[in-house]
């Protein structure tokens, strides 16, 4: 397997909006991220992946740009941004930028011209349909509810939005849209940055008949993505992408990517296809929903976690790579997911940290995940601001006939905001992370949950992260190593085995509060050597074959 640095990185996700907060208005900006940069070296980190800073109307906090050449008036300037960029790059540090090109906001220049007429040059930048008689073009439902489609009055078409209405998906099929994406992104990359985060770019080829999805249920939208998810054309616009821009930078790609599988993940990642490094899949961040989607409930089987994370890790061995995450901006924090944030907040996090970055791939880090923060739960649903969260209670419950609390139980457990709040640098107002009003309310866990004492207790989350950090770059076996997985069907341990180069790797955690006994197979040979971490103190090696785990115990052991 070629070596890169890619490949070696651990990356750190910043959420500009709740980062740190400069000048007193609420939201986060770019000084305030200039500020934490040393924060940030500290802790490890090689890549700085940037959720979008770009000019935006923050219908969906920036993932919906009106200028992509221009920094967001709340963030600061393009002045701002090159200081932080050259800030990055003096710590030995790189930025990825995020590309949101699958669409743009409704109050991009493109889209206004665009709706004028049927003839303006600008109209087949966009996917527009006459209706059927008084519906819409087709049955897609909007990934944020409703229609997917947008009436507008000016020419008497639809205009498709696979997210909010002010979020209109661009036409990939037209070649001169395409080259104005290739230009800008070599206008940045021209400026130094390191590489990019693709927003859904498996969405961006759509079957060109836009065709109803089958609707045995008869509702009145449904999802559409079989349409346009890893559609027709989207191998061949990423190697097209890659010759025009990406192969004439030693950059890092990683594309977003809801609804891939396996088989389709190693023809974006193979490095000798000419597409992406790697992708985020997103099959163990489904594994707690019901077949209604995100917002039904279920409980995770550790097992269903094996089995999708290990088809993953063996999967791409030797073809191409995987990124590793539980946490970033859509998803709840993991802690109080797949951890518990209560009695075992430290012990979990740290657990679920060392399950995480002991596996093959490129590790995510999400701000505020290295302190551990938790989920948020307000008490009403207008403290809220995702888009998403609010227009789904609305369509259940304000419009619907569904429960409040039911809905509100959904949103305590899967919402983005719960990602979204701001970061808890100290336990003074509003964790330091603003002197004014935060955009979003702060989790009132501060005080103690917070970057000042993470920092000071050698015993925090944030320096066991540290740790994790350190060894990677100390040991090739944990990023290059081969990935087998050790007792498939146990219920509270996840334990695999690493090996490279004739030395392995034994992890082993534990995802429950029990006390569990582990066994190491008889037909799995290892013998310990030493033990690189762990969450409680263990006296050494002795017992690596057989020993009793404290509640959300992990142990990793390097040996032969
Ligand atoms: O997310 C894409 C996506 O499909 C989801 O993760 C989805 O937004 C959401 O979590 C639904 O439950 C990307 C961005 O990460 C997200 O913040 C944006 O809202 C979205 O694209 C549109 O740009
Ligand atoms: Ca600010």
């Amino acid at each position: 397997m070629d070596k890169t640095w890619w490949k070696e990185s651990v990356v750190y996700q910043i959420y500009p909006r709740s980062f740190n907060d400069s000048n007193g208005d609420g939201i986060g900006d770019i000084k305030g991220m200039i500020e934490k940069l040393d924060y940030l070296k500290e802790l490890g980190i090689d890549v700085i992946w940037l959720s979008p800073v770009y000019k935006s109307p923050n219908d969906d906090n920036g993932y919906d740009i009106s200028d992509y050449q221009d920094i967001m008036d709340d963030f600061g300037t393009m002045a701002d941004w090159e200081e932080l960029l050259s800030e990055i790059h003096n710590r030995g540090m790189k930025l990825i930028m995020d590309l949101v090109v699958n669409h743009s906001s409704d109050e991009h220049e493109w889209f206004q011209e665009s709706r004028k007429s049927k003839d303006n040059p600008y109209r087949d930048y966009y996917i527009w349909r006459p209706g059927k008689g008084e519906k819409e073009p087709n049955n897609w439902e909007s990934t944020f509810s409703g229609p997917a489609w947008e009436y507008d009055e000016q020419t008497n078409e639809y205009y498709l939005h696979i997210f909010s209405k002010k979020q209109p998906d661009l036409n990939w099929e037209n070649p001169k849209l395409r080259n104005e994406i290739y230009k800008m992104m070599k206008w940045w990359l021209d400026k130094g940055i390191d590489g990019f985060r693709m927003d859904v770019i498996n969405f961006i080829s759509k079957v060109p008949a836009l065709p109803d999805a089958p609707n045995p249920e008869a509702k009145r939208y449904v999802s559409g993505s079989q349409y346009f998810m890893n559609g027709p054309r989207i191998h061949e616009f990423l190697q097209e992408m890659h010759k025009e821009v990406l192969s004439l930078y030693d950059i890092m790609t990683v594309g977003e990517m809801p609804g891939v599988d396996v088989e389709e993940a190693k023809k974006y990642t193979d490095q000798n296809r000419d597409e992406l490094q790697m992708v985020f899949q997103f099959e163990h961040m489904d594994l707690d929903s019901g077949p209604n989607g995100k917002w039904d409930l279920k409980p995770l089987d550790l097992r269903d976690l094996k089995e999708s994370i290990s088809k993953w890790q063996t999967g791409l061995h030797g073809v191409g790579w995987n990124s590793l995450y539980l946490n970033n901006h859509d998803q709840p924090r993991i802690v109080s997911r797949f951890g518990n944030d209560k009695e075992y907040r430290v012990e979990s996090a740290k657990m679920l940290g060392t399950f995480l970055h002991m596996l093959q791939g490129t590790p995510y880090i999400y701000q505020g995940e290295e302190i551990g923060m938790t989920n948020i739960k307000f008490d009403s649903i207008n403290d809220y601001q995702d888009i998403e969260i609010l227009n789904m209670y609305k369509e259940k419950v304000t419009e619907g006939n569904e429960d409040h609390d039911k809905v509100m139980e959904s949103i305590y457990v899967k919402g983005r905001d719960n990602a979204r709040t701001p970061i808890q640098w100290d336990d003074t107002e509003n964790g330091g992370f603003t002197t004014g009003d935060p955009w979003i309310q702060v989790n009132p866990n501060y005080k103690t949950i917070n970057a000042k004492q993470a920092v000071k207790d050698e015993h925090s989350i944030y320096h066991y992260y540290r740790k994790l950090i350190k060894l990677r770059k100390q040991h090739d076996l944990i990023v290059y190593g081969e990935y087998q997985l050790i007792l498939p069907d146990h219920e509270q341990i996840y334990a695999y085995m690493r090996s490279y180069e004739g030395e392995k790797l034994l992890v082993v955690t534990n995802f429950s509060e029990q006390y569990v006994a582990f066994q190491l197979p008889e037909d799995v040979t290892f013998k310990a050597e030493e033990v690189l971490i762990g969450n409680y103190d263990i006296d050494g090696i002795e017992d690596f074959s057989s020993f009793t785990l404290k509640p959300y115990e992990a142990r990793v052991y390097k040996g032969i």
